[in-house]
């Protein structure tokens, strides 16, 4: 019989910068449905990929003095890329486009094409509202407090010839679409794109630009670049081979059963993608699910505010399948959550050290001391296990009901019930108490059998959060390859009745909660140094100082005599000054951070001496000296203001 299909798509991420943790969030949570419905017996296409193309990248690539190009390989294939963090998280991907793939540019020329003859795309003249980072246009109606509605950030007017694409023809169809099926879901979000967008009235859409040239040229008017996100949203047709040779698998993987995407994108997937299938003449995707973000303290992670998270550390530091399943058992799939290492380290002392990987470990070394690792034949059974056992043999069937709906953390919820369920049963059933007595071994052995039982069923269930873990539990209890399987995950009974264990390392190591945040912490810090700018200047002032009040400083060469450190201060130097009046100056100076009193003595430097004396730890200070600052990496940096010696004391600066 042929296999059930299932196509799942992530967003295709843009290479600006190196993936965080809230991308990889979406792709861990895909990677787990493709997983899951391979487990079911589907067939899978799971895509994900980059959108390569628009302003942003050319302007970065232009900042860093190379192609374009050259700067997307190197983020997505170099060293600690985007593919390597797939490949380190363990995605399952079965396939990955980049929007610069040869393929995917000729398709989407067809597609422009199409969409123009049809007389859906036309010519026209576009003034309006651009935001650089999001590759977004705006009315002035959208924007929020004149910002970007999206991002925040300052937009800017453009106007330019440019081609719409009649999105206003398709307002009532897309409506229609998303109040009167399930396409777009979680459901809540559905009122946020009517009232916001379609109501309001749909404004055709501008889809070409001809301020740049990173985009795909539309072959009939050279000059237009293709807007981005027409570029980028046909990607999970092209990816199959849509009007391309590439691939041939359109027909049987079109229309997606899920394209899941963040909840900032679902406007263009709900609105411009299901329009834009419309004018084509093509089936819509069975669904869109809009995720929430992975927010640090209510606010979204960014690599401006020096708060993003970086999926490496975490992956080195806890494991990988340690931080998929934390991503899908601490969130709701479709609201933000609040990302703490606190959070991750606990989810993964409390889940994976004490309740799973507790009971895995403590189950294979009873085995093992009770009877050699191998459980006889003979067993005795109770009614004191019918509650374990109804609850482990009908937990497939609700696990399922939640996996369908996306509801990950449910799923993983109904899962932990019956692991604390086991691990309870332990607690009731006393093995060490029936060890001690010969005659209670057959009952002994059937307490063995039920606990490994349950645990094969639970480590079938969480075998698409987290796989690797999985196969090795697998190992440890003996599971035959017949048993590892979803068909079996609801037939208690199904492990061999003399199944032998294995005693292997301990999967989930319970973490050192203060070690590990005070190296967390310490990397932070670090990389928030590297993130910070090079160098920074102040800001030039932009008012101006009419000439006769700047002729009213006097700023001399003065020679210093000598120098000390203030007592009882931290900060600051006197300084003894020659000033070529021939009487001694004294200038206190908060600059003992950067320099030694000795380093100082004998060299020219200069003041300004008409300031009004000051006070400062008991000393006067009668004017001051002139320093450069300037911040490095977040550091700020001061050089006193020496000059040549030859300068004379008392020399005016003008
Ligand atoms: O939007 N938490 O690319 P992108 C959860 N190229 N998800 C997050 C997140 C966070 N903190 N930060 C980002 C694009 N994301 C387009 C997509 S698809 C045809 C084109 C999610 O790299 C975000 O919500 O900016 C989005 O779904 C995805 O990462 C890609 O974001």
């Amino acid at each position: 019989m042929e296999k059930k299909k299932f196509y799942i798509t992530t967003p295709i991420y843009y290479p600006s910068a190196k993936l965080h943790i809230g991308h990889t969030y979406c792709t861990v949570a895909a990677d787990t449905m493709a997983r899951y419905k391979r487990l079911c017996g589907y067939d899978v296409m799971f895509l994900t990929g980059t959108d390569e193309h628009g302003q942003k990248i050319e302007n970065i690539a232009k900042e860093k003095g190379v192609t374009p190009i050259e700067f997307l390989d190197n983020i997505v294939k170099g060293e600690k890329g985007i593919l390597d963090l797939w490949k380190l998280m363990n995605i399952s991907n079965d396939r990955f486009i980049r929007t610069t793939d040869d393929y995917h540019c000729k398709s989407i020329q067809k597609i422009f094409k199409k969409m123009y003859d049809k007389g859906d795309i036309y010519k026209g003249s576009y003034k309006g509202k651009y935001c650089t980072p999001c590759e977004s246009f705006w009315t002035e109606s959208q924007l929020v407090d004149g910002k970007c509605p999206d991002c925040g950030r300052e937009v800017h007017d453009a106007e330019e010839e440019a081609y719409f694409f009649r999105l206003s023809k398709y307002a009532e169809p897309v409506r229609k679409l998303l109040e009167e099926t399930d396409f777009l879901k979680p459901a809540s979000r559905v009122n946020e794109m009517v009232n916001n967008f379609i109501k309001p009235g749909l404004e055709d859409l501008c889809v070409s630009r001809t301020s740049f040239s990173w985009g795909i040229p539309v072959d009939f008017d050279p000059g237009h670049v293709v807007y981005v996100w027409v570029d980028a949203l046909f990607n999970y047709m092209t990816a199959l081979g849509y009007l391309n040779d590439k691939y041939d698998d359109c027909d049987k993987y079109w229309p997606a059963d899920v394209h899941f995407v963040g909840k900032e994108i679902v406007r263009f997937h709900s609105i411009i993608w299901p329009a834009m299938l419309m004018s084509m003449e093509l089936p819509l995707p069975k669904h869109v699910y809009g995720h929430g973000w992975l927010v640090i303290n209510g606010s979204k992670m960014s690599k401006s505010k020096g708060n993003v998270v970086d999926p490496y550390i975490l992956a080195e530091h806890f494991g990988v399948d340690a931080l998929r399943f934390f991503l899908l058992r601490t969130f709701p799939f479709g609201t933000d959550g609040n990302f703490s290492n606190e959070l991750l380290i606990n989810t993964i002392n409390i889940d994976l050290a004490n309740n799973l990987g507790n009971l895995v470990s403590r189950t294979c070394a009873m085995v093992e001391k009770y009877f050699g690792g191998t459980l006889p034949a003979e067993k005795e059974f109770d009614t004191a296990d019918d509650d374990l056992i109804g609850l482990a043999s009908t937990l497939r069937d609700k696990y399922e009901a939640e996996m369908e709906n996306y509801q990950f953390q449910n799923a993983l919820e109904e899962v932990f019930k019956v692991i604390n369920r086991a691990n309870k049963y332990i607690d009731e059933t006393m093995p060490w108490a029936l060890a001690k007595d010969e005659g209670k071994k057959p009952r002994l052995a059937a307490v063995m059998y039920n606990l490994l039982e349950t645990v094969r069923i639970c480590t079938t269930l969480l075998s698409p959060f987290i796989p690797e873990s999985a196969e090795k539990i697998f190992d440890y209890i003996g599971a035959c390859d017949g048993c590892r399987v979803w068909e079996k995950a609801n037939v208690w009974g199904s492990l061999s009745q003399t199944v032998s264990v294995k005693k292997g390392e301990n999967l989930f190591p319970r973490i050192d909660a203060e070690k590990a945040l005070a190296e967390l912490e310490a990397i932070a810090k670090e990389q928030k140094k590297e993130a910070l700018p090079e160098l920074e200047t102040e800001p030039l002032l932009s008012e101006n100082v009419d000439f006769d009040t700047f002729c009213k400083s006097d700023l001399r060469a003065v020679k210093i005599k000598a120098c000390e450190a203030v007592k009882k201060s931290d900060k600051l130097l006197k300084f003894t000054l020659d000033d070529g009046t021939g009487k001694d100056r004294t200038i206190l100076s908060g600059i003992h951070k950067y320099y030694e009193p000795e380093q100082l003595v004998g060299k020219t430097a200069v003041a300004i001496l008409n300031l009004p004396p000051r006070k400062m730890m008991g000393h006067e200070s009668c004017g001051m000296l002139i320093s450069a600052v300037h911040t490095e990496k977040g550091e700020e940096k001061l050089h006193l203001l020496l000059v040549d010696d030859a300068i004379p004391a008392g020399a005016k600066l003008c």
